[in-house]
């Protein structure tokens, strides 16, 4: 029997039994004990078959290096790993096709949904091939399956009464004479005051909302402010399975990843309320049932079934049947995705799968990801502040392995973290080019000179060799254990840790200074890095998949996980070619090209619209009023701050200033400027800031608000 642990589950056991320590005795009790975990525990599967999927995009824009480091790496690398190891997988994905977001762009654009999707799914399909994420299939919610998939779903539910239907108060553009759709209405948060809030969403400070929440609701249609009429709709009770949802997550799924455990923990606490799983509008899946006519299926519900409808046409395709991966208790089922995303995958559809009358497959792990932020700020399809995924294929063409690479690295597993682009080409001149590139080319190369190209067959290995096996062996099973934990970022460390004992192994032997005086000697040196570098080779599959491919041409290997970091390697090593240098250092001159590019592209003052209208009462609340700079200097350990000391007529006051990256101290002492005075006090860097300067931006720099130079000090500006 295979059984698969997860790292957790390996941790616990290996406290508790000699039998994974490596030594002692292995008493039957402890067997006993042992087998008593397996059946208990929730975190061992023996599966049949593993059913992978990724997050389907939404086909209204392309993908950035923040989704494909938000989840689809991730479930790629435990995709190709799988398949490695000879197991049966099915990796399915495909494009988001309904939902309010694609019919505003098309209100926008002046043209169809159906063009919007049509155009970036095949963009984003075309770039996830490129990139080399190995989905088995990349399918499209607005196929004729796909509806036909969700509405039998609908139905099912529906005929066993599992929606509730409730009548309830929506906004209404009455010069477009329909109702709007959450993401349709815009006004501003009742939580942090951000005047653009979506009616579902304030994406400044993340709140969910609901839009009779917003302030001052507008109609992103008309920009009139809609009126409420009312409307009926299916819901889903989500509060009937809280006690469930208690059960098989917050008690049995505690060995989920940290971030999304406690996501799940903090809905079911504050309380699960009935969901509408209905919207009046004319793009997505209708309502199957009488009476709702006219209404189609919440994106949200018909979205995760695209799942389902994928995996239908894959098996289809490839003469399988679905429900082995759909509805068979010996599947294992991951879904991968980012943040935003934890509550539909982990609360709306595993509920949704428990109430379907058919025996759903639940997803044994939902290992999130947090967000990548990208040179020092979020990263924002609005504001263009992304590395494009298809720009990234253009711009460094055939470095995929590279970009897998540096995102995996720096993947946010447990929390939110950072690309730049100086980390980028740090990560792969330093460890793809130095050590990993470096080790593989000394062996070829010195395979070459020495003999040819033929692999040494001398293993009559020393002890210092047969200690590097056995670390390397280790090292192999480090990388298993942790891809099954979905910790991909160890999992690559433990990869890169075989190349350094490589590395090590070649500068401690120095065999090129052996073979002038001992070249039998250097046999069983070169043998070994040879099986070194083939082993690299088989485990680099899931990460660097061009690379493998290469070096496993080099030798004309074909070999599986199992026969990786062996003795017995080096009998299927007859011959080694020359792959040429398998990276490149990236330039000083492409990152500086990069983050020129970003900048670029951030949005200067025209281009942004104007804010939303204010009152005049609103406006003389304001008291900003003349001052003069009086002392300068740089916050310690903060580059971007300046504490200033300003003349405001009324007093001399303090006030920190994020200039500090365009002016120097000096430079500005006796400046005179404007000053917002009444702006509540904060502490920043310790420092009690009163007040404002103010500021314009252009796309030169950043220049003072200036009164000319005789303007008394303390002059109110109105
Ligand atoms: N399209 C949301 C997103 O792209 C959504 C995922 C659906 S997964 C079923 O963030
Ligand atoms: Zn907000």
């Amino acid at each position: 029997m295979f059984l698969r642990f997860t790292a957790e589950a390996e941790a616990k056991i290996a406290t508790k039994s000699p039998f994974f320590n490596g030594g002692g005795v292995l008493m039957v009790f402890e067997i006993f004990i042992f087998a008593q975990l397996l059946q208990d525990s929730d975190f061992m599967t023996n599966p049949k078959r593993h059913l992978i999927t990724a997050a389907l995009p939404y086909a209204n824009g392309p993908l950035h290096i923040g989704h494909i480091a938000g989840g689809y790496l991730s479930a790629d690398i435990y995709a190709r790993f799988l398949r490695l190891k000879g197991k049966e997988v099915a990796f399915i994905c495909g494009s988001d096709e309904h939902g309010a977001a694609i019919t505003i762009k098309a209100l926008k654009e002046n043209t169809t949904a159906q063009a919007i999707v049509d155009e970036y799914h095949s963009i984003n399909k075309k770039a996830f091939e490129e990139f080399g994420i190995s989905f088995d299939i990349y399918h499209r919610t607005s196929s004729e399956l796909h509806h036909q998939t969700a509405k039998e779903f609908f139905k099912d539910l529906h005929a066993n009464g599992k929606f509730t239907q409730q009548t309830s108060e929506q906004y209404y553009d009455e010069l477009h004479k329909q109702f709007l759709a959450d993401r349709y209405i815009k006004g501003t948060c009742p939580k942090c005051g951000h005047e653009d809030a979506y009616g579902d969403q304030c994406e400044k400070c993340g709140s969910t909302l609901s839009p009779l929440e917003l302030k001052n609701p507008k109609s992103t249609l008309s920009d009139s402010t809609p009126t409420l009429k009312s409307t009926t709709h299916h819901y889903f009770p989500l509060d009937q399975y809280e006690e469930w949802l208690k059960e098989w997550i917050l008690k049995d799924k505690k060995h989920w990843k940290s971030n999304v455990y406690g996501q799940c923990k903090s809905w079911i606490d504050a309380g699960l309320k009935p969901r509408a799983m209905t919207r009046d509008l004319s793009w997505g899946v209708e309502v199957p049932v009488a009476g709702a006519e006219g209404k189609v299926m919440y994106v949200w519900l018909d979205a995760p079934i695209g799942y389902i409808s994928a995996t239908k046409q894959w098996a289809k395709d490839n003469s399988k049947d679905w429900k082995d991966f759909w509805q068979s208790k010996d599947t294992e089922l991951v879904h991968f995705l980012g943040k935003d995303n934890i509550v539909f995958h982990c609360i709306i559809f595993p509920s949704l799968l428990h109430a379907h009358s058919e025996n759903y497959v639940l997803p044994t792990n939902v290992p999130a990801n947090e967000f990548l932020n990208l040179e020092g700020d979020k990263i924002s399809t609005s504001r263009n502040h992304a590395v494009w995924l298809h720009e990234y294929l253009e711009d460094f063409k055939g470095k995929t392995d590279e970009l897998r690479y540096v995102l995996c690295s720096i993947a946010p597993e447990q929390k939110d973290s950072e690309f730049t682009w100086a980390d980028f080409a740090a990560r792969i001149n330093n460890e793809l080019v130095a050590v990993l590139g470096n080790f593989v080319n000394r062996t070829i190369v010195l395979t070459g000179k020495y003999y040819g190209g033929s692999v040494p067959q001398s293993n009559n290995f020393d002890d210092t060799a047969k200690e590097v096996l056995q670390q390397l062996s280790d090292l192999k099973q480090q990388v298993e254990q942790q891809i099954t934990a979905f910790r991909f970022r160890d999992a690559l460390q433990a990869f890169m840790q075989m190349a350094r004992l490589g590395n090590k192994y070649l500068a401690d032997l120095e065999p090129w200074k052996l073979q002038k005086t001992n070249p039998e000697a250097v046999e069983p040196i070169m043998a070994l890095a040879n099986i070194i570098t083939a082993s690299l080779a088989i485990v680099a599959a899931p990460f660097l998949p061009v690379m493998s491919q290469k070096l496993k041409a080099a030798y004309g290997l074909q070999a599986d996980f199992k026969e990786a970091c062996r003795e017995e390697l080096l009998e299927k090593l007859k011959k080694v070619d020359n792959p040429g240098l398998l990276f490149e250092k990236i330039e000083q001159e492409q990152v500086t090209a990069q983050i020129e590019k970003l900048n670029a592209r951030k949005p200067t003052s025209k281009h942004m619209a104007q804010k939303q209208e204010i009152s005049f009462d609103d406006f003389t609340k304001l008291d900003i009023r003349t001052a003069e700079i009086l002392e300068a200097k740089k916050v310690e350990k903060a580059d971007k701050l300046l504490e200033l000391k300003v003349d405001t007529g009324l007093d001399q006051r303090t006030v920190v200033s994020g200039i500090a990256e365009h002016f120097k101290p000096e430079d500005i002492v006796g400046k005179k400027v404007s000053v917002l005075l009444n702006l509540a006090p904060r502490k920043i860097r310790g420092i009690e800031s009163q007040g404002m300067i103010l500021m314009a931006e252009d796309e030169s720099g950043l220049h003072f608000v200036s009164p000319k130079n005789n303007t008394e000090n303390g002059s109110i500006v109105s």
